[in-house]
């Protein structure tokens, strides 16, 4: 059911009570000094100067500070965190923010839609009836600014101009949430109401860390309101939770896509990058993996990173489908970042080049160097994080060992402070090219590496089965889940919606160049593959990604045939061979290719089943996905009755063809 907007009430306008855009305009004008006056004045949408003027009216700010993103107000915002404590200076000029202990990740009980009665949303999300909402921001902000600036951000989502672009405001009393969105969201200070005009919408984001503290985290929410594309946080600091643009507002921009653009846009939980193949011909993917999954590490691979969290797409009128990146920085997980595997962001994190880097809750030592789990240097013996004095062997009540640093701890830098960053294609608002869409998740069993759909609706099938083991990016969480389309925590209307509108979108007639549709799965293990048994080894390595990246570089420019196997086409063992030793040297064995690329029909057929009843679940859902699902599950079946549970490769060729 299609979201409506400007349903129920407008919390904040409520709330602020103003109604005119002349007092709104008193308002806000009374707490600006003469500098911060001539900056608002230049934003002449009536809409967001109304609700700018209710946002002052509930939070009631001492001062308010616009940010027109010039070199003096990025200036002043790194200075003032660094004044008012939320970050502090290490080495290389970097800086560090701790959250509180227990905000160290999305906090996903806390987190609600706002809806009005009768309103469907996500099974897998949770809702708030819009008064229980009201009266909790109403207690939550009312007066939460006072003694406090207010700063007002003017952001984009997406290159200034771009078609799925959409701007935003984002409205904080935190200079960290401040600093970290100027790293990460392109303005549009001086083009949003042109930027309004084109997107015909804006979000709007208020977040107060209020009166933060571990005691108060029960007090700790973060709301969303669909119908009013405005969000509220408080008491909380962690970015996934307070900087709205990423996780908040991508959630509306998921609407806008479903509901709203005609089925020619997406709104994805995808990196994008390029691969530069044969001839030195480039290819873009676009790829979706859970949070905590690899995500970043797998767009650095490519030779034109463009992104590493988030995906705009559309069908252009030429017929391609192109994507933007809503962002220009990057919000990485530091845990297991070394020289080995991440080599550009490890220049930009240790200080080889010169880069603006905020992290937070690592370990710093003594001499100020942040540290991390995995970082591939001999580990600190002390130094100080987010639950303060740390030393080695630390335990905590239950004598468990304390890790120096959180596992969700991250880094926040500029997409150009990695060496394969495209800057140019990444800031052009006519997109990439996308010839690839790869999805993943954290699948340690049954999966191989790599497999491509043999049409759209078994690729939109493929992001729907995505399965994932909790990972640190979310307070709270456990256990294996489902993860469709690695975006299900940011899908606010039904699966059954999103899943019709991507069906829509990848069957579209207007794209002449359809994308190929993969899976990918780097997780399994050499236990689940015949190996020591329970052993969580991985199978491969980190840097096995290229190749598979290559291969299915190959594949969308038509360079290499597959086996066609009932769960779609599959590499050929020479291919391979030959991508892995161009690509990282590699000699990839048969033995282990026969591991990786055997069906292991029980483990798929048991996944199939659990999705399907899951689906089943599910009102209105596009019986596509059944017959698909029923479809591979027959044709797995047969493949058992004949060779067993374990079909090779050899086999595959044999019952169907090496030739597709
Ligand atoms: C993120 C997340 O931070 O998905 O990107 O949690
Ligand atoms: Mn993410």
């Amino acid at each position: 059911m299609k979201v409506e907007l400007e349903k129920g009430v407008d919390i904040v306008s409520d709330l602020g009570g103003l109604t005119s855009i002349e007092e709104a305009k008193k308002l806000i004008e009374s707490k600006c000094d003469d500098d911060n006056k001539k900056k608002f004045s230049t934003i002449k949408s009536e809409k967001a100067i109304l609700k700018i003027g209710n946002a002052v009216a509930l939070l009631q700010p001492d001062n308010i500070w616009i940010n027109s993103s010039s070199e003096a107000d990025l200036q002043n915002t790194r200075d003032r965190a660094i004044e008012n404590g939320e970050e502090f200076k290490v080495v290389n000029g970097h800086t560090c923010h701790f959250d509180l202990p227990e905000d160290q990740g999305r906090l996903v009980t806390q987190t609600f839609y706002i809806v009005n009665d009768d309103e469907d949303i996500s099974v897998l999300a949770k809702k708030e009836p819009r008064q229980v909402s009201y009266d909790t921001i109403k207690d939550g902000m009312t007066g939460a600014m006072k003694g406090r600036t207010m700063n007002i951000n003017f952001w984009n989502r997406g290159p200034v101009g771009a078609k799925a672009a959409i701007p935003a405001i984002m409205i904080t009393d935190s200079l960290y949430v401040v600093h970290s969105g100027n790293i990460l969201y392109p303005t549009c200070y001086e083009s949003f109401d042109a930027e309004v005009e084109r997107a015909g919408t804006f979000f709007f984001n208020l977040h107060t860390y209020a009166d933060l503290s571990s005691e108060n985290i029960d007090k700790a929410r973060i709301y969303m309101d669909r119908s009013w594309q405005t969000t509220y946080s408080m008491y909380c600091t962690y970015a996934g939770n307070t900087l709205m643009l990423k996780k908040g507002n991508h959630r509306f921009h998921v609407d806008d896509a479903t509901y709203y653009r005609n089925f020619e846009q997406l709104s994805e939980h995808m990196f994008i990058t390029g691969m530069t193949g044969p001839g030195g011909r480039k290819t873009f993917i676009a790829g979706a993996a859970p949070s905590g999954c690899g995500k970043t590490t797998t767009a650095m691979v490519g030779t034109d990173f463009i992104g590493d969290d988030l995906a705009q797409m559309w069908i252009e009128d030429d017929g391609t489908v192109r994507a933007v990146n809503p962002e220009i920085g990057i919000f990485g997980i530091v845990k297991d970042v070394n020289r080995e595997g991440d080599p550009f962001l490890m220049k930009a994190l240790r200080g080889d080049i010169e880069a603006e880097v905020i992290y937070s809750n690592v370990l710093i030592t003594e001499d100020g160097t942040p540290r991390w789990e995995g970082d591939g240097d001999e580990p600190p013996k002390a130094g100080k994080n987010f639950q303060g004095e740390w030393f080695e062997g630390k335990t905590d009540k239950d004598g468990k060992p304390i890790p120096m640093s959180h596992p969700n701890s991250r880094c926040t830098l500029y997409g150009t402070s990695i060496d394969n960053y495209n800057a140019k294609l990444a800031n052009d608002p006519a997109g990439v090219p996308v010839k690839v869409i790869t999805y993943s998740g954290r699948d340690s069993d049954t999966m191989p590496p790599v497999w491509v759909a043999k049409n759209a609706d078994e690729g939109v099938v493929i992001g729907a089965s995505i399965q994932s083991a909790a990972t640190a990016t979310e307070v709270g969480a456990a256990g294996v889940r489902r993860q469709p389309w690695a975006n299900q925590p940011f899908i606010p209307g039904p699966l059954a919606d999103y899943m019709a509108s991507q069906l829509k979108f990848f069957n579209s007639d207007k794209i002449k160049e359809k994308p190929i549709m993969a899976g990918l799965n780097y997780f399994l293990t050499v236990g689940a593959r015949g190996g020591e048994a329970g052993s969580t080894k991985l199978l491969g390595e980190k840097r096995d990604v290229n190749p598979w990246l290559s291969w299915l570089e190959r594949r969308a420019n038509g360079d290499v045939k597959a086996i066609d196997t009932a769960i779609g086409y599959l590499p050929l063992y020479d291919d391979l061979k030959a991508i892995f030793k161009e690509t990282i040297n590699k000699e990839y064995s048969e033995e282990l290719y026969n591991k990786h690329f055997s069906l292991y029909a029980d483990n798929i057929i048991a996944r199939i089943d659990l999705q399907t009843e899951a689906y089943q679940q599910e009102k209105d859902c596009p019986p596509v996905i059944f017959e698909i699902y029923s479809a591979q599950k027959k044709a797995l079946e047969e493949l058992k009755a004949k060779f067993g549970s374990v079909i090779s490769p050899a086999q595959l060729i044999e019952v169907g063809s090496a030739d597709a």
